[in-house]
């Protein structure tokens, strides 16, 4: 990847019409990090921006950070975006189902997921080996000699901690760089505190509900949850089913009125997480992410059930280590 990425992106922009950034829909820390951070960077080279996202925040500590960091994040549904803004998307890839369409032109993608084509918009930095999107954006900061601001580097701390589970997986030599560079200029401490101290009281229902609700087959664990669960706590009942050191791949899954929504989790280099999911969704519902970690959904009306979900990843799991 070229060093000159960000110059090549002022590039591609034009002043004289608005940006919109943009994270992918219910956007997580690193999602948050990565937008709020190229925010500040455009907007001190002289660019208007706007800090948008698709769906809802979808966590307790997504909203305590955005709080405690001032984050001007603006719900794409509560915005008229002007027809020549200009859209840089980031963190996720423009057609996946987990991007809203929005008005104006797409100009730049700025990710490190796989994409699932070549992009075809002017600008592109996709970068599948780093751990976090806001490794990738720190990265701008180090090319124009812009210096962070505390805030700031807090937001891009939270987003390389949560991609990265605290540098223990997809770590890229960059995202160390990144991490000893930010580290002393943010607030790590408040930092950590809001990430190690996700889980509410609230959750134990659900938490106990997991408990006595999952099956583990061999190395494989399943975890059926029916009551509604906001998506941060789907996640973190993935990581914690997965730190029990039998279990090597955690699936776990949530039965709404609307959709059943998945989270995967895999420490088995030889069932990745999204590829396994794609493959176990595929003419049902629709999914993405990395090899550790991934998520998707089924909508309601075309899913089969628990058993059924259970049986789909099986299969594949059966065919991928054969
Ligand atoms: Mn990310």
């Amino acid at each position: 990847m070229g060093k000159k990425q960000f110059r090549h992106l002022l590039e591609t922009l034009d002043k004289n019409h608005p940006v919109i950034i943009q994270t992918h829909d219910y956007p997580d820390h690193d999602a948050v990090a990565a937008g709020f951070a190229l925010s500040y960077l455009l907007t001190s080279f002289g660019f208007q921006c706007t800090l948008v996202y698709g769906g809802e925040m979808q966590g307790d500590s997504i909203d305590e950070t955005i709080e405690m960091l001032g984050i001007p994040a603006v719900p794409a549904a509560a915005l008229k975006i002007d027809d020549r803004s200009q859209v840089i998307l980031v963190d996720g890839f423009a057609g996946n189902k987990n991007v809203t369409e929005l008005s104006g032109t797409l100009v730049g993608i700025i990710d490190h997921h796989k994409p699932p084509e070549p992009p075809s918009c002017p600008f592109a930095d996709i970068r599948p080996d780093v751990g976090s999107c806001a490794t990738i954006v720190y990265q701008y900061f180090l090319e124009t000699g812009t210096e962070a601001p505390r805030d700031v580097a807090t937001s891009l701390l939270m987003g390389i901690m949560m991609d990265t589970a605290y540098m223990t997986r997809g770590v890229g030599p960059i995202d160390l760089a990144a991490f000893s560079g930010i580290f002393f200029k943010s607030d790590w401490e408040k930092a950590s505190y809001v990430l190690r101290n996700s889980l509410s009281v609230r959750d134990l229902p659900l938490i106990r509900h997991a408990m006595d609700n999952n099956h583990i087959l061999g190395d494989v664990c399943f975890v059926e949850l029916e009551k509604s669960c906001r998506a941060e706590l789907l996640g973190l009942l993935s990581d914690y089913f997965l730190s029990f050191k039998e279990i090597f791949f955690v699936v776990t899954y949530e039965i709404d009125e609307t959709q059943c929504r998945i989270s995967v989790r895999s420490e088995d280099p030889r069932r990745p997480a999204d590829k396994i999911l794609r493959r176990a969704l595929e003419g049902y519902g629709y999914g993405g992410g990395h090899m550790h970690m991934s998520g998707g959904f089924i909508p309601a009306d075309a899913f089969p059930g628990g058993p059924w979900l259970r049986e789909r990843f099986l299969s594949v799991l059966g065919e991928t280590t054969q």
